[in-house]
């Protein structure tokens, strides 16, 4: 029985799924406390999900709504995981998630004091980054701090500004998230918002990829992956690699929503990373097709996206809101976006919402026109993404399931969240519900997606430290990247024979294209968690 292990709230939809030879017709909720049943349910007719390939009947428990600790019962011996009803089954995770961004940070040690069981070595100190050859630049530049990308030890500007940027993006819809004191990082009790702080530690490395003429570095990277070791024993020379329209015009965004939001702690510094970010645009500008590829011998993550017009117009947006300037405007005007999601879209092109809501939210000067244009494509949006999340097994919004489809599940989420801030539709916030409750278990693997979180969660993701650490349990809060039916590991990784896209994914180091964790899945949780706890809290 798969159902949402953190638990539920008590007034929200409740869905768990039975896989089935035989079909069942009822089902009943134990109470563990007393052991009674409280609540007695028929089960939906069962059905064929193709994309979990099983057979497989729902039931639904929404009728129950106490605070409890409960267990669904079938056939007087199928048991679930036990679960729980209550206001607070998000904020645990809420924190974890958060937190696992300071067990990325590059060139500082993880103490015992902040990181508990995974403290670790300083890696990478990048003092010293020597320029690749194909950069055409001699010598090196420091270039330390920011966070590694993912299970490797790269740093991206492309990846790293997106994923920094949409927490930004959450803390200036929830500026009361992650207050100072509450992440336990090194910088708590500096009387600025933790997840701030730790934002900044990527903006210090992201800072320094800039070039003399304001064009942006694409990576920092080695040439080619480590091997599954501990940061600081990964010691191979690591370059930076030539300037990018993509990761210039991320930058420019990144750089700016940043400018904004530090202002008040650090105006001259603010000023400074303003100041980047339109000399990045006006490169940009000069510079819209120069395209990254990864130079003959590199083979690391190539973040590569021969179109840059998403991040220009992400970009514009957060520049417009930053400065007020008319030429951001008339780009945003001339270039509206079409906002239909494509799978796959995450750091590739995600990053024109995160521009959309940005100036929707901020609305200042922006001519209602455009506004209501915007909204109304939001709007077409969610409702095409709503449909399908009733109608897929799991009520999840994926039926393409691809590298990282739990990036793609979330994303869905954030793009209908944002639209019940239009249109408070009951049927957007049980969209977005359901999404959470396939990323915590109501899924056909059966998993909490999430390390550290759940009854069963993934224990063995493609993460260097992890795998290397010594210690069992992973570094806890990190969404894994989920069913993959790219298989493009499948050289390392056995996969089951005919297995259905939903479970094409391995508990397995190995596989990195199904249990990697990275900057960018992270990203969208907590906006999500916490707009399901503002929804449902009574
Ligand atoms: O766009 C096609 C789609 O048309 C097709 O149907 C589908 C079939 O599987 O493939 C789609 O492209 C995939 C693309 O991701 C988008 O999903 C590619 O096959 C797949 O190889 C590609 O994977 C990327 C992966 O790097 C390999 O390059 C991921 O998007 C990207 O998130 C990942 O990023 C890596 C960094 O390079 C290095 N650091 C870790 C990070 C996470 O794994
Ligand atoms: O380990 C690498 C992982 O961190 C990257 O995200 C992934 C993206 O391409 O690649 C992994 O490296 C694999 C490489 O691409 C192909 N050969 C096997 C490597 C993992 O053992």
């Amino acid at each position: 029985i798969r159902l949402n292990q953190l638990g539920y709230f008590p007034k929200a939809l409740k869905i768990a799924t039975i896989v089935v030879n035989k079909e069942i017709t009822t089902f009943s909720i134990i109470d563990l406390k007393t052991g009674e049943e409280v609540l007695n349910g028929k089960a939906e007719d069962k059905k064929e999900a193709q994309l979990s390939g099983e057979t497989i009947q729902q039931l639904d428990f929404s009728a129950l709504n106490k605070v409890g600790h409960y267990q669904i019962k079938c056939d007087n011996e199928i048991y679930s995981y036990p679960f729980k009803i209550g206001n607070d089954i998000y904020d645990k995770v809420l924190q974890s998630v958060a937190k696992s961004y300071y067990y990325q940070r590059v060139g500082t040690a993880i103490t015992e004091e902040y990181g508990g069981l995974w403290k670790r070595k300083a890696g990478h100190p990048d003092h010293q980054v020597l320029f690749h050859p194909s950069t055409g630049k001699n010598g090196a530049i420091a270039s330390a701090k920011g966070w590694y990308d993912a299970g490797d030890f790269g740093k991206y500007v492309t990846n790293g500004s997106f994923a920094a940027g949409q927490l930004l993006y959450t803390l200036e819809e929830y500026p009361d998230l992650y207050p100072d004191n509450s992440l336990n990082i090194p910088e708590s009790g500096n009387d600025i918002n933790d997840l701030l702080d730790e934002i900044k530690y990527e903006a210090d490395w992201i800072a320094t990829m800039q070039d003399r003429d304001g064009g942006v570095f694409h990576k920092l990277t080695t040439k080619s992956f480590a091997d599954a070791i501990m940061p600081h024993e990964a010691t191979e020379p690591r370059f930076i690699m030539p300037k990018s329209s993509v990761a210039t015009f991320d930058f420019a965004a990144f750089m700016a929503k940043m400018a904004r939001n530090y202002q008040k702690y650090d105006a001259n510094l603010a000023k400074t990373w303003i100041t980047q970010a339109q000399n990045a645009w006006h490169w940009g500008v000069q510079n819209p097709d120069v395209i990254f590829k990864n130079p003959s011998d590199v083979v690391t993550g190539e973040y590569g996206d021969d179109d840059s017009s998403q991040e220009q117009f992400w970009a514009a947006s957060e520049l417009y809101i930053s400065t007020g300037k008319k030429q951001y405007l008339d780009f945003i005007q001339n270039n509206l976006p079409d906002l239909t999601y494509t799978y796959g879209d995450g750091w590739k092109s995600f990053m024109r919402y995160l521009g959309v809501f940005t100036l929707l939210s901020e609305k200042s000067d922006i001519p209602v026109r455009t506004l209501k244009e915007l909204e109304k494509r939001l709007i077409v949006s969610a409702d095409d993404l709503t449909k399908r999340i009733q109608t897929y097994d799991y009520q999840q919004g994926v039926n393409d399931f691809q590298w990282a489809s739990n990036s793609d599940v979330q994303n869905i989420a954030f793009i209908i969240a944002n639209a019940y801030s239009i249109s408070d539709k009951q049927e957007y916030a049980d969209a977005v519900y359901s999404s959470l409750n396939y990323l915590f278990g109501h899924n056909a693997l059966g998993i909490s997606m999430v390390t550290g979180v759940g009854s069963k969660s993934p224990m063995n993701i493609h993460h260097r430290a992890s795998k290397s650490d010594s210690i069992k349990a992973p570094v806890p809060g990190f969404v894994c990247g989920g069913p993959n039916y790219g298989r493009q590991d499948s050289n390392d990784v056995e996969y089951p024979k005919n297995v259905s896209p939903m479970q094409a994914y391995r508990d397995v180091w190995k596989s990195y294209a199904s249990n990697e964790v990275c900057l960018n899945w992270n990203s969208p949780t907590p906006y999500l968690l916490q707009f399901a706890i503002d929804n449902n809290r009574m």
